[in-house]
């Protein structure tokens, strides 16, 4: 029995141990609860990202929940370095590319130049102008084995392993963009590289493959150049292109400055067959 209350060491110690063991567990359970909410918050901005920029290009809210759906299901719950570039055709399905004629544009290692072009000028479209590309240009993503949730960090890089899923989206939305391309047909690329055209780049393994004589009747290269040229449309890599195009399709090079597509740019005057 104890007197006046006192308590032995031994029981002062075990409710010391008790209390500190209670304060770990609510301790865990909150840093848990918390990192959670934070991924989960994560996953909601960016599903709120996907749809508000579907809903901006489309002016509707139409299908871009379904659109949603159709891209969410293609990585969501896997090995980010198991989504192979085919996981997006429903993606593809439920928003198809649409053709644009005499419009399209291919580009390789001129990223910035070719769409300060684009935004500006109507002449041409990129694939980063549909709605696809425009909704997921510039963003990163991810799922998980066993998550339902999207991740934004995290993920792999583009090089970390092949089949991650931003860079089977931009294989796969490669090859839809260029399967829909016809007429006469531009590629943007850099004169300031000793290899302007590689067979190993997206425009090289994909695009120029797919290219269908039946529908496409040239391919016009626009060679990026600076004041003091690295190179020219004899260039060797370009030689390769000209021969990687299918039997049919005519090819044609033009050296153009860059300042010249800046002028373009800004000039509306100055009608798109101008330019270059
Ligand atoms: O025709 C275009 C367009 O239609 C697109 O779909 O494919 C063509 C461009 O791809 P490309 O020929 O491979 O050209 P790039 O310039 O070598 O690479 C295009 C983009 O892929 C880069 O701008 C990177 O995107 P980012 O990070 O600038 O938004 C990305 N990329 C390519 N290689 C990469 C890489 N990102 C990181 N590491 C790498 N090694």
């Amino acid at each position: 029995m104890e007197r006046g209350g006192t308590r032995s060491p031994h029981k002062r110690r075990r409710k010391v141990l008790i209390v500190t063991c209670v304060t770990l567990v609510l301790l865990i359970v909150i840093v848990a609860l918390s990192v959670g909410l934070t991924l989960r918050q994560g996953s909601d901005k960016f599903q709120q990202t996907f749809i508000g920029r579907c809903e901006q290009f489309k002016g509707d809210r139409s299908d871009c929940q379904n659109i949603w759906g159709a891209f969410a299901r293609a990585y969501v719950g896997r090995d980010p370095c198991q989504v192979p570039p085919e996981a997006y055709d429903p993606l593809i399905a439920a928003a198809p590319f649409i053709p644009a004629c005499n419009r399209v544009m291919f580009w390789s290692k001129t990223k910035t130049l070719v769409h300060d072009f684009t935004k500006k000028r109507e002449c041409f479209k990129t694939l980063e102008q549909s709605l696809l590309g425009s909704v997921l240009d510039g963003l990163t993503w991810c799922g998980k084995e066993g998550s339902n949730e999207t991740y934004t960090t995290g993920c792999p890089g583009w090089t970390d392993c092949d089949n991650n899923p931003v860079r089977s989206f931009w294989n796969r939305a490669s090859a839809a963009f260029a399967d829909v391309a016809c007429g006469d047909v531009t590629a943007m690329l850099n004169g300031s590289i000793s290899s302007p055209f590689s067979s190993d780049s997206i425009f090289g393994k994909i695009e120029v493959k797919r290219l269908n004589a039946t529908k496409v009747r040239s391919m016009n290269v626009v060679l990026v150049t600076q004041k003091n040229p690295v190179t020219n449309c004899m260039n060797a890599s370009l030689k390769d292109l000209e021969k990687e195009l299918q039997n049919g399709i005519n090819y044609g090079c033009k050296e153009v400055t860059e300042s010249r597509i800046q002028e373009c740019s800004s000039n509306e005057e100055i009608p798109c067959g101008a330019c270059w």
